[in-house]
């Protein structure tokens, strides 16, 4: 006998529930320009506060503020805008195709579009990402073809991944982003190992791994760190935290850290969190990172403070599990607002050219559209030939697939 009481555990419960009211007090937000700009050769022990800050340029009134703004001119801003709003166009269509039933399924990027479309713009060709499924931005951004895109969500006979993956799990070489998995966390060591094999090779190309708040609780992630930690591997290494895991909030993965930056800090990784609605900051604080990797002076974790607007995916309803409203109280705003409102300010933007803007890309999707439809959709016309399944594995097709393929009469 003796007289402890009994042990539980403590099991973090996000702020409120449905019919709440949203509360995102614990959320810090520090005034744009307020956080310094560090050398890329800084010390990481005299960096460890901008794990807890938030790097933020754009104010409140719509200017580029601090010493981590004045990277982009007004073209690249403006590429930047149209990037943004033909990633949300893309996603408002193929999110009615999948109710359509012309997917099976869809995920979308709404509120986290300036993430993936303003990172691209800090890599070189060459260089490569290692996404989830929710960067299609780094696609749009390098130009890569909407038509091949939808084509691979529709699973028809024009889809360039010949129907082996999940709708939105894209794959592009050329375009540096690395075959998607649904396994999640297993692209973040993969992202190290490729970084790896750069440097060794005494290549010049670096590698960027992406993963979000609660697939930060997968120990592939931690092995990741400590490969990228060690070697000096030239990687960025981002975590995009956009509050929410399908229903689980972000204080179960974050554990008792503070922020999910903070967990590089214990493996000696310069680790910053920067407002990833802003895509000034975002890129900013890209180009940082990428300096670092490809100066070889080595890894560095990104925390992206964003909100996840939309439904998880189109099997998921989150009115069972957060305010109606929550989307609307998140502090940071809207990445495309945001942006319209500082190039209004520059005097490159204004309230006609962003209708006008918005009826052209939406043109285009529409145009991308029917096109790829007429390839096929999921339950009508062209298919990916059961051919196919056989090819891409092989150098040279082994007896046995060779046997199954004439069985299969294909
Ligand atoms: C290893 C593994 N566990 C669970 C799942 C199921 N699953 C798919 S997405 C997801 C939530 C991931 O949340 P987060 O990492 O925050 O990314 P987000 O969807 O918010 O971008 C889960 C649990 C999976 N695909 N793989
Ligand atoms: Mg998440």
């Amino acid at each position: 006998m003796n007289d402890f009481r009994p042990l539980t555990l403590h099991v973090p419960e996000p702020a409120v529930r449905p019919g709440g009211t949203p509360d995102f007090s614990n959320v810090k937000i520090p005034k744009a320009g307020a956080v310094p700009r560090p050398e890329v050769d800084a010390n990481p022990e005299d960096i460890r506060d901008l794990a807890f800050s938030i790097i933020r340029v754009l104010n409140r009134a719509g200017e580029a503020v601090g010493p981590w703004a004045g990277l982009l001119s007004d073209e690249e801003l403006v590429e930047g805008m149209r990037n943004m709003m033909t990633l949300r166009t893309f996603d408002a269509r193929m999110l009615i195709a999948q109710r359509q039933g012309k997917t099976s399924f869809y995920m979308q990027h709404l509120g986290e579009e300036a993430i993936s479309c303003a990172f691209r713009k800090a890599l070189l060709p060459g260089d490569m990402n290692f996404p989830t499924y929710r960067q299609a931005g780094l696609l749009i951004a390098s130009g890569y073809p909407m038509v091949d895109m939808m084509c691979q969500v529709y699973s028809n006979s024009r889809d360039p991944l010949k129907g082996r993956q999940l709708p939105v799990m894209y794959s592009s070489k050329e375009h540096g982003f690395f075959t998607i998995s649904g396994n999640l966390a297993t692209q973040y060591v993969q992202a190290v190992g490729w970084a790896m094999a750069s440097a060794i090779r005494n290549d010049t190309r670096i590698a960027a791994a992406w993963i979000g708040d609660g697939s930060t609780a997968e120990s592939d992630f931690h092995a990741a760190l400590v490969f990228a930690s060690t070697y000096k591997a030239p990687v960025i290494l981002n975590i995009v935290n956009n509050q929410w895991a399908i229903s689980t909030f972000q204080g179960i993965a974050r554990g008792g850290a503070g922020t999910f930056a903070a967990r590089g800090l214990g493996f000696g990784i310069p680790s910053l969190r920067v407002d990833g609605n802003d895509y000034l900051a975002v890129y900013a604080v890209a180009k940082w990172a990428a300096e670092r990797a490809r100066r070889n002076l080595g890894p560095t974790l990104v925390e992206y403070v964003t909100y996840r607007a939309g439904a998880h995916s189109t099997s998921d309803d989150p009115s069972a599990y957060r305010p109606k409203t929550e989307s609307d109280a998140w502090p940071l705003g809207d990445p495309i607002i945001r942006l319209k409102n500082h190039l209004v300010i520059r005097g490159v933007w204004s309230e006609e050219r962003h209708k006008q803007a918005e009826a052209e890309i939406l043109d285009s999707v529409i145009a991308a559209q029917k096109e790829a439809e007429s390839y096929g959709t999921l339950h009508a016309g062209g298919k990916p030939s059961a051919r196919d399944m056989f090819e891409g594995v092989y150098a040279e097709m082994p007896p046995h697939l060779r046997r199954q393929r004439q069985q299969a009469g294909v």
